[in-house]
């Protein structure tokens, strides 16, 4: 290893194992506590609260530390109204007319439709795009790795921070996405990965009735 290259983990911070007991069972406790909601409040949020959690999302691990995201944060009514036209376009198509019968029938317990009101009610939509490739500064492609894993663990990230944050959202992902790279204007290299809806819940609101695994249906030891 070329020492010179490399720095000190300085940042790292080691607890005794009683508070590191209590810290992960306090994150535990606050990350079960998130839910999508699918109905917002129309109460405006700051938007350096949104950016400093699209710092945390930044700072997630990528394949080559590529960082292959990009984030279109969107407040302008104008913006909001194109995407939530173009979104129902297509989910009055997958609802009605194109898709699988046991994708809809899954959705059920969910109760969503074609009508898509968050994408103008909420104060802000988050688009994460994907980049397949990125440029040198001559203009050269630059490969990208593994980069579903890596903007999923972006958008984790970003979910956790939102929450952590004391903010709600939905992670939405309309049937087709492609009419996002025109009306946020992104170019060919970029494929739109997720909608994040953000803000605060309308009061009175109701979730579905899911649940999550428990702990012995998703981990086992060796
Ligand atoms: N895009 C549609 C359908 C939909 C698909 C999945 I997978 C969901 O978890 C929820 C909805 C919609 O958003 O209505």
């Amino acid at each position: 290893m070329e020492k010179e290259k490399f720095n000190a983990l300085l940042s790292y911070h080691a607890y005794p194992l009683k508070e590191m007991e209590k810290r992960s069972e306090e994150f535990y406790n606050e990350i079960k506590n998130r839910r999508s909601v699918r109905h917002f409040s129309k109460r405006e949020i700051p938007l350096h609260i949104i950016e400093n959690c699209i710092r945390s999302a930044g700072n997630a691990p990528s394949g080559a530390n590529m960082q292959p995201w990009y984030f279109v944060v969107i407040n302008s009514p104008e913006v909001k109204r194109k995407i939530r036209e173009e979104a129902e376009k297509t989910e009055r198509e997958f609802y009605h007319n194109n898709s699988s019968k046991t994708w809809v029938e899954d959705l059920k317990p969910l109760g969503t439709n074609e009508n898509k009101p968050f994408l103008e009610e909420a104060p802000y939509l988050i688009v994460i795009f994907s980049q397949r490739y990125g440029f040198l500064e001559d203009g050269t492609k630059r490969n990208h790795y593994y980069v579903n894993e890596s903007v999923g663990i972006a958008t984790g990230i970003l979910i956790s921070a939102l929450h952590h944050a004391g903010l709600v959202c939905l992670t939405y992902t309309p049937s087709k996405m492609g009419f996002l790279n025109k009306i946020l204007h992104r170019p060919s290299n970029e494929r739109p990965f997720l909608v994040v809806v953000v803000g605060y819940p309308e009061k009175d609101t109701r979730i579905p009735r899911i649940k999550k695994k428990p702990l012995k249906d998703i981990m086992k030891v060796l």
